[in-house]
């Protein structure tokens, strides 16, 4: 134990936080590693642009381009983070054998076989997207399509994902959750708002609707607020996320670069904990809109993490990341992402929530904004420190010489 470790360990102890028990706890929360950081969202399946009205900038060199890249990188960046993990995956990830190929409405669990084999070997859990976009059938409308070929080859997709998903879930042992998001929208005022949505929900009960089972695989809805190119109106809005959700018994999925600028995650989850089960969250980083930013220590992040943590229900909250930064080398942008959530999470972890919210029913305003205050200069870096070193990752700085280190020996040599 360091020095300041004792101390840190002291002064939480005062306020009667056992930091040898949350270093335990925060160890054991799962975080859900996007495979998307690694390649720009490119993924294996279509050589096209990515579209959707999602967007990553820059091309710092190092990209990974096949899935053996894919996979080192991914192993560089488990080494740096400390902690439980689960490799989030989407369709487009799927993986042939020489020759082979097979479009997204007929991807079997055989073509994710090589992500589970490194899964497995590694005792990480599966998430899965199915892939909505970078499709030439995705150019318009996908499950809220007016086109019947187009719908009905999308909703064979969602299902054929479904069917993927429990595959991940049998073979890890691990439940699965399958996150649902279409880019579905228009760029201008629709005539029609209504239509598109109802087509919509008569898809994801076609996708549904071949039953699954649901203590295997948390099916997920993500809604948004608009995309590039799509910027009048988002089929899944927020209104039609939550009530299809609660409706037909699925997981609500909020990813905070999905709201208006002045909206703010961090308020919304208390009240979904109240009306749903389950809950799964995207963290992302938006800056002035849904630019997916590397996630940093900032308030709002510190805030999800203590609206997670507060509520008491961390076993009830899927917690993934979803950035993509292609402007900054790969890797490092991956392992700040995961590391910075994670101190959110130990931040949150080290508050005294029950003491802070029994001044607030007393009324005790004055002396909770002193707290609060006062916590923000708590020696949690002593503890964070104490936390790598019980992973055996580094702290500090000192992770980049390794990241460094593997672009001099690897990433820079893809060209
Ligand atoms: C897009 C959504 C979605 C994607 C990933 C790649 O705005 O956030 O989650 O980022 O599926
Ligand atoms: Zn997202």
């Amino acid at each position: 134990m360091t020095n300041e470790y004792a101390i840190a360990k002291e002064r939480y102890a005062a306020i009667g936080i056992d930091t040898d028990a949350v270093i335990d706890t925060l160890k054991n929360i799962p975080i859900s590693l996007h495979c998307w950081q690694g390649d720009d969202v490119k993924g294996f399946d279509f050589k096209g642009a990515l579209s959707g009205g999602i967007q990553t900038t820059g091309n710092y060199p190092g990209r990974a381009r096949t899935p053996a890249e894919l996979m080192a990188d991914i192993d560089k960046v488990l080494a740096l983070d400390g902690g439980a993990h689960k490799l989030n995956l989407h369709a487009c990830y799927a993986i042939f054998e020489e020759g082979e190929w097979a479009d997204r409405d007929a991807l079997q669990p055989k073509h994710f076989a090589k992500w589970v084999e490194f899964a497995k070997a590694r005792g990480m859990g599966i998430d899965f997207n199915p892939t909505f976009f970078s499709h030439p059938k995705a150019d318009g409308l996908t499950l809220a399509s007016p086109d019947e070929e187009i719908r009905a080859f999308w909703v064979r997709h969602g299902q054929a994902c479904l069917r993927i998903a429990e595959y991940f879930a049998n073979e890890t042992g691990i439940p699965c959750v399958m996150n649902v998001w279409i880019p579905d929208g228009y760029k201008d005022i629709p005539a029609d708002r209504l239509s598109p949505r109802a087509t919509f929900a008569r898809s994801m009960d076609e996708i549904l609707g071949i039953g699954y089972d649901r203590e295997k695989v948390l099916v997920c809805l993500e809604s948004k607020v608009f995309g590039i190119g799509l910027e009048s109106y988002t089929v899944g809005s927020a209104e039609f996320g939550l009530g299809y959700v609660l409706s037909r018994g699925i997981v609500p999925l909020m990813d905070n670069g999905h709201y208006h600028p002045t909206e703010v995650v961090s308020d919304k989850i208390s009240s979904m904990l109240l009306f749903s089960p389950k809950l799964a969250l995207h963290v992302t980083r938006s800056v002035r809109w849904d630019s997916d930013h590397v996630v940093r220590l900032d308030d709002e992040t510190k805030e999800i993490a203590k609206e997670i943590v507060a509520s008491g229900r961390i076993d009830d909250i899927a917690i993934a990341l979803d950035y993509f930064d292609a402007s900054i080398n790969r890797v490092a942008a991956w392992v700040m992402g995961l590391r910075s959530f994670r101190k959110a999470l130990l931040i949150a972890l080290l508050t005294p929530h029950k003491e802070l919210s029994d001044l607030q029913k007393a009324g005790c305003f004055t002396e909770l904004m002193l707290r609060q205050e006062e916590l923000k200069t708590y020696p949690w870096g002593a503890v964070w420190a104490e936390y790598c070193q019980a992973c055996g990752v580094k702290s500090g700085e000192a992770w980049f010489e390794d990241v460094k280190q593997y672009e001099k020996d690897v990433l820079s040599k893809r060209v």
